[in-house]
């Protein structure tokens, strides 16, 4: 546990009636603690520690959260006729006691969300309703902000999801680092035979075909969440990463995700896998809420976007590996190049069934 959680929590609640403070989730950067209280009003929130390396403007970013919460609760007034017989929940802001949006501690960023209750997350999809659901969610998230303009959200995050902005970024620290590790090089090697058609989606953006629209940048599996009762996508969450982008980028992380049954975190190569299946399930469920607000560009791209995002986080992990894991969390040495080779591994499978992908956006889509 951080050391002075318990100081911080008591910024943002009494600190007589909170009960616990644990650890949630699996995130690679930031913090996160859920805090339980009892007495009167009694609950539960999220409490967390950003990691200002990586959100270097944090206010910034409490300002999109703002803006993403405002514009959805409005939209739940009259809720969109997918959302029948279904709740929906957005993570709001909760002030710290002093009502300022945020507490700045010893250098470190500490802000409270709202926790969704009576819903869960897991890292691995368990059948297809559940892959059903989680496409669903997504699409359910994207057609709530699909008409927050741009402009009403700040850039947190500048390149982020831009992969040509990877590649070069990976060749300036490969350039420093030469290595004779046969594991390094191989992933290398896969990297030299890829990198044509990197910027297949900003060429994209560049030809006016593709526009940016607000997106969540962190749609994974685990930033889903599914009520306990009745299996249901009730919200996403993780918004920190809620910025102007391509909703592609968003497609792509959600089913690099959800359709390799063995989880980004898997150790056996051999195992890992991208499921047609559970890629068919999560597509069905997408575009049931989405396909109304895709324009046709949209959807020519979108087997490109599945391939492309594994490569691109494959592409981050070697990079971080060798600039000495400075970016994501790791707890052995050797853990981001394991990653990278997952994600390359997955997007071997991806290409490999790319015609069976193509005409499955089209029976979805059509
Ligand atoms: C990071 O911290 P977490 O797990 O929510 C990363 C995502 C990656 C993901 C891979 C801001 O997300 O882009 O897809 O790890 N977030 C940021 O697990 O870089
Ligand atoms: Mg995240």
């Amino acid at each position: 546990m951080v050391r002075g959680v318990e100081t911080i929590a008591a910024r943002f609640h009494p600190p007589e009636r909170i009960t616990e403070i644990r650890s949630l989730g699996s995130g690679n950067v930031n913090d996160t603690f859920l805090v339980t209280h009892a007495g009167q009003g009694h609950g539960a929130f999220v409490l967390q520690r950003l990691n200002t390396h990586v959100f270097q403007r944090p206010e910034l970013v409490m300002r999109n959260l703002e803006a993403l919460g405002t514009h959805v609760q409005r939209r739940l007034t009259s809720p969109p006729p997918e959302l029948e017989g279904r709740r929906w929940e957005i993570p709001r802001v909760v002030p710290c006691r002093q009502e300022s949006a945020w507490v700045e501690h010893n250098g470190e960023f500490w802000r409270s969300i709202t926790y969704i209750g009576a819903a869960t997350t897991s890292d691995v999809i368990h059948d297809r309703s559940h892959a059903r659901e989680v496409g669903y969610g997504l699409g359910m998230f994207h057609s709530l902000i699909s008409d927050l303009p741009t402009s009403d959200l700040a850039d947190t995050l500048e390149g982020f999801h831009v992969t040509p902005r990877y590649l070069d970024r990976y060749d300036a620290v490969a350039e420093t680092r030469s290595t004779s590790e046969s594991d390094v090089l191989t992933l290398q090697r896969f990297v030299e035979e890829r990198r044509q058609g990197v910027d297949v989606l900003e060429a994209a953006l560049e030809r006016g075909e593709l526009q940016h629209r607000p997106i969540h940048g962190d749609p994974k599996i685990n930033n889903v969440m599914i009520d306990e009762a009745s299996g249901q996508a009730v919200g996403l969450i993780d918004l920190d990463t809620v910025k102007p982008g391509l909703v592609h980028y968003d497609i792509g992380d959600c089913l690099r995700s959800c359709c390799n049954p063995v989880g980004e975190e898997a150790r056996d190569l051999e195992s890992v896998r991208f499921d047609l299946d559970l890629c068919d399930a999560i597509l069905e469920g997408y575009f049931s809420v989405a396909r109304c607000f895709l324009s046709d560009w949209d959807l020519h791209y979108v087997p490109d976007c599945i391939r492309l995002i594994p490569l691109e986080l494959g592409l981050r992990f070697l990079t971080d590996h060798l600039e000495g894991n400075i970016y994501f969390r790791t707890e052995r040495p050797d853990h981001n190049l394991q990653r990278a080779a997952v994600q390359f591994r997955l997007t071997e499978q991806i290409e490999r069934q790319l015609p069976e992908i193509r005409a499955m956006v089209e029976r979805h889509a059509g």
